[in-house]
């Protein structure tokens, strides 16, 4: 018998949604800068990594979404397991088992919805229009479960739980505010304001304390 989706889902999890404004800004169209960071820790690191994303003062506005991200399932496992979207990308979840075991989707956190179940060599796929950190699972695998980070926008690093440094490119010259997030949370977050202008590259220091 088919198990039905979405039958054992768990209480949601608290996870607030990243708040971006809406904004006529063209991103493509903008002067840009960047910015070269390094992270500083008050204690051992988690073995996970940290996302350092930007958030415009005045609105994200409007910018090129990457392609569609594929997301294997064989042997119940999601992989990638752990990845960052930017808002708006969509995912795309494939059933490339090779024996007959169908699969299920669903998460939880800033976007909750459940893809239904789909068989061997189906996929599934959701576009995720907030930003935020999002759980990923399976009704039918218990322990098949991954997670995403959606970034507000293009504007985010991703730090490998073994790096310290970071940059970020391409960014359109302006005011935004430095945050954090911990696939992991070990440290407090950081919220710091830094400035790109035209052509240069900023630097920060972001001290992650406990
Ligand atoms: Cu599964």
């Amino acid at each position: 018998m088919r198990p039905v989706s979405g039958q054992h889902l768990p209480r949601p999890v608290y996870t607030r949604v990243i708040q971006a404004q809406a904004a006529d800004f063209k991103w493509d169209d903008a002067k840009k800068g960047s910015l070269k960071g390094t992270l500083k820790f008050s204690a051992k690191r988690a073995g996970a990594p940290i996302v350092v994303y930007l958030l415009r003062d005045g609105g994200e506005g409007k910018f090129t979404v990457p392609g569609a991200l594929e997301v294997r399932q064989e042997g119940a496992k999601f992989a990638p397991n752990f990845t960052v979207l930017v808002k708006g990308q969509t995912a795309k979840f494939i059933n490339d088992e090779k024996k007959d075991i169908a699969h299920n989707v669903y998460f939880l956190g800033a976007a909750e919805g459940d893809l239904g179940i789909f068989e061997k060599g189906e996929s599934v796929q959701h576009e995720f229009t907030e930003a935020g950190e999002v759980s990923l699972h399976c009704s039918i695998h218990k322990n098949m479960d991954g997670k995403f980070f959606i970034a507000p926008s293009p504007a985010f690093a991703l730090v490998e739980s073994d790096a310290e440094s970071f940059s970020i490119s391409g960014v359109p010259a302006g005011k935004y505010k430095l945050k954090t997030w911990q696939k992991q949370k070990r440290f407090k977050d950081v919220e710091l304001e830094v400035n790109i202008e035209e052509g240069k590259e900023a630097g920060v220091t972001v001290e992650m304390a406990r």
